[in-house]
């Protein structure tokens, strides 16, 4: 059971020398986060959370310009959370384009300020390596410009085993043809028993962050994801990010944490209840102080929706990811409010200025475009 109320003994006891810790910015344990996220009332784990945030990145909340690019949403795998995927053997639902749809739908953008490319999928048994290689070359004559942030670590392991590359041989070959750094997906929990029952078909935790690794090592930046709210506990949520501290700590390769809030819509896992806005200032919070090495904390909009996003932003939280344009399917499909994720510039710097914080257009490695 997660903390309420605040009560001035056991904070004494308990939680002021974690507190002391954090307010004298030494790194906290693993013991000492799980307590903290248990334990700690809502209230402080907010104050310490925005303190942070306030301190690395200001007032200042972050957006960029960018669309997604969805090749296919047939996938190999059936993770129960997926609301998504369809089967190749029943295309009810389903669509796989072909690379010069793919280049079509950028050129509708022909002239627009978009800055980055979001490029992901479902695990297509017939889209390989070689096929992805094209495609980016091609979306990079149209668009030099542009930035590709693609393939998720799961898309990566599929694509290179059945090339037979190694992932360093795969990720330069994409790198080599345009591709300029990778997503934060298919992370969910790295705790071996909670994976193994949501997602037991796909890459494992070690092999999903060997690739990010990888990635890191022949500088490919990328992000980090969870996915929380369905039958993890407490320590699975530490060890998560214990696991991605570590990594940074050795690769400094990540830009951003985005913790993603289950949706239960038309999935497996239906029977299970979303995560409250509680829960998720708690995640956002404790992701911010537990996460020391990271710049970056995004909700994601179009999965957390436009009110919960604006609160967290005062729960650490200093990024709110980009315009979308509608170009997304996956979080609508889950149940998410925006069944047509979009929003202009007007719209996302009075989202930011309503509750008080600075918006800064950023590109996808954070250098700063337009403040507003
Ligand atoms: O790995 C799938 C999640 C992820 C559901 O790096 C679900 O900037 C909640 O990683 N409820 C893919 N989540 C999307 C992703 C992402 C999105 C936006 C920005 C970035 C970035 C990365 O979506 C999957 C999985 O964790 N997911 N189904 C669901 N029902
Ligand atoms: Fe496939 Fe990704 Fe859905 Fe899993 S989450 S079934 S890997 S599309």
């Amino acid at each position: 059971m997660l903390s309420t109320s605040i009560n001035f003994d056991f904070v004494k006891k308990n939680l002021q020398p974690i507190i002391k810790k954090i307010i004298d910015e030494e790194r906290i344990s693993e013991e000492e986060g799980v307590l903290l996220y248990m334990q700690a009332p809502l209230s402080l784990l907010g104050i310490l959370a925005n303190a942070i945030r306030e301190k690395k990145n200001t007032d200042i909340t972050y957006f960029n310009k960018n669309i997604h690019i969805e090749p296919t949403n047939i996938c190999i795998f059936d993770c129960k959370f997926c609301s998504y995927s369809r089967k190749l053997s029943k295309k009810v639902e389903a669509w796989e384009y072909s690379i010069d749809e793919m280049v079509d739908q950028l050129k509708d953008y022909k002239g627009k300020e978009i800055t980055e490319v979001h490029l992901v999928g479902g695990v297509h048994p017939k889209m390989g390596l070689h096929y992805f290689i094209e495609l980016i070359k091609r979306i990079k004559e149209i668009r030099p410009d542009i930035h590709v942030k693609a393939f998720t670590a799961v898309e990566l392991e599929y694509m290179c085993r059945k090339a037979k590359v190694s992932y360093k041989e795969g990720l330069q070959m994409l790198k080599d043809a345009g591709q300029d750094s990778l997503p934060g997906g298919g992370a969910e929990i790295f705790d071996t028993d909670i994976r193994n029952k949501i997602c037991a078909d796909k890459c494992d935790s070690q092999t999903w962050l060997k690739i990010h690794e990888t990635a890191h090592s022949l500088n490919m930046p990328s992000n980090a994801t969870m996915l929380y709210g369905h039958i993890e506990k407490p320590i699975h949520i530490i060890d998560h990010m214990n696991r991605l501290r570590e990594l940074q700590d050795k690769t400094g390769g990540f830009n951003a944490f985005i913790p993603l809030k289950f949706r239960n819509k038309n999935n497996q896992m239906s029977h299970i209840d979303e995560a409250t806005i509680i829960s998720d200032m708690r995640i956002f919070s404790i992701a911010r102080i537990y996460l020391d090495n990271f710049s970056h904390i995004k909700a994601y909009w179009p999965m957390i929706g436009k009110k919960s996003t604006q609160t967290l932003l005062s729960f650490g939280v200093n990024d709110i990811d980009g315009t979308i344009d509608d170009t997304t399917k996956i979080y609508s499909m889950a149940g998410a409010e925006d069944q047509n994720p979009t929003m202009s510039t007007d719209d996302i710097v009075k989202l930011i200025k309503d509750v008080g914080r600075i918006p800064v257009e950023r590109d996808t490695t954070y250098n700063t475009i337009k403040k507003y």
